[in-house]
């Protein structure tokens, strides 16, 4: 099938571009606290989503705390590989990502290493937590994919140390498997996301409608990829999307949602796979938030 349509019945969650359009999340100001010793990083995204932070970071645990002017701003964390360009990532980002050609997004994966990032609303802080080794980085906004929003900033000198939050650890494992446990987290906190399987994820977490259970989930994917079109038994609005996160990276990320039972999903395109979003190859299970 085309899995280009299927995103797009997902509500666009697949996309990198539009990963966090259903996203609500972030504490509010008042609701951050300081569970970690990690240093941190004030970053700040104007209403065109141009991105504002320090030019040079200490190496160690560094916690980026996040505001926007934007009406949203998806923040992301990433790294590219030498001699391939920004201009290069957003092209292929636009060809690839947006307009689903495998090429280019293959390209794309081969070439950035996705260091995880949080949704962020006016009046919220996201965070995100991670420990930086020396090296180039991109701060950016992937709201908007031009070369504007991509800020470049360095990581150097003496290792500061630091430690990450505590908090629940959500595991992806093989090449698109969830880790079996935790089934229960909290509702709000820092989510670690320790990406230890082959491929690109995000953490999706979307409450499951009134009655329905993983197995409605299972159903609809199952008839999803038949090509028929049903109502998900899951809220993509209101839903928690992580940052993306690339194989062998771990990084924490606030989260806030309502109590009750959960699917945890990553709509990750796989690009071996001509798009298909890793849930419809089984990555998601039941998770319940309390
Ligand atoms: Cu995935």
């Amino acid at each position: 099938m085309d899995f280009r349509k299927l995103r797009v019945l997902v509500s666009g969650v697949a996309l990198l571009g539009a990963a966090s359009i259903t996203t609500v999340t972030s504490a509010s100001a008042a609701e951050t606290s300081a569970s970690s010793s990690a240093a941190t990083v004030e970053v700040s995204i104007s209403k065109t989503h141009a991105v504002t932070l320090p030019t040079t970071l200490q190496p160690g645990v560094n916690e980026f705390r996040v505001t926007t002017e934007a009406k949203r701003s998806g923040f992301q964390l990433a790294q590219l590989a030498d001699g391939y360009t920004l201009d290069q990532a957003i092209a292929d980002i636009d060809n690839g990502l947006n307009k689903g050609k495998v090429k280019p997004f293959k390209r794309f994966e081969a070439n950035v290493t996705l260091l995880g990032g949080v949704t962020v609303m006016p009046g919220t802080v996201g965070k995100v937590t991670l420990d930086l080794p020396a090296g180039t980085y991109y701060a950016t906004d992937i709201e908007k994919n031009k070369a504007s929003a991509f800020t470049q900033f360095t990581v150097a000198g003496a290792d500061a140390g630091g430690t990450m939050p505590s908090g629940a650890t959500i595991r992806a494992t093989k090449k698109a498997t969830w880790a079996k446990n935790p089934k229960t987290i909290d509702r709000k906190g820092m989510l670690t996301f320790e990406n230890f399987s082959s491929a690109n994820h995000f953490v999706g977490l979307m409450r499951l409608k009134k009655g329905k259970t993983v197995k409605d989930f299972r159903r609809w994917v199952e008839a999803t990829m038949n090509g028929e079109q049903g109502p998900p038994p899951v809220r993509f609005d209101g839903a928690y999307d992580s940052g993306v996160v690339s194989p062998g990276h771990t990084v924490a990320m606030n989260y806030k949602l309502p109590k009750g039972d959960y699917v945890l999903a990553c709509f990750w395109p796989d690009a071996d796979m001509g798009g298909m979003p890793h849930a419809f190859m089984g990555m998601y299970r039941a998770i319940r938030l309390r």
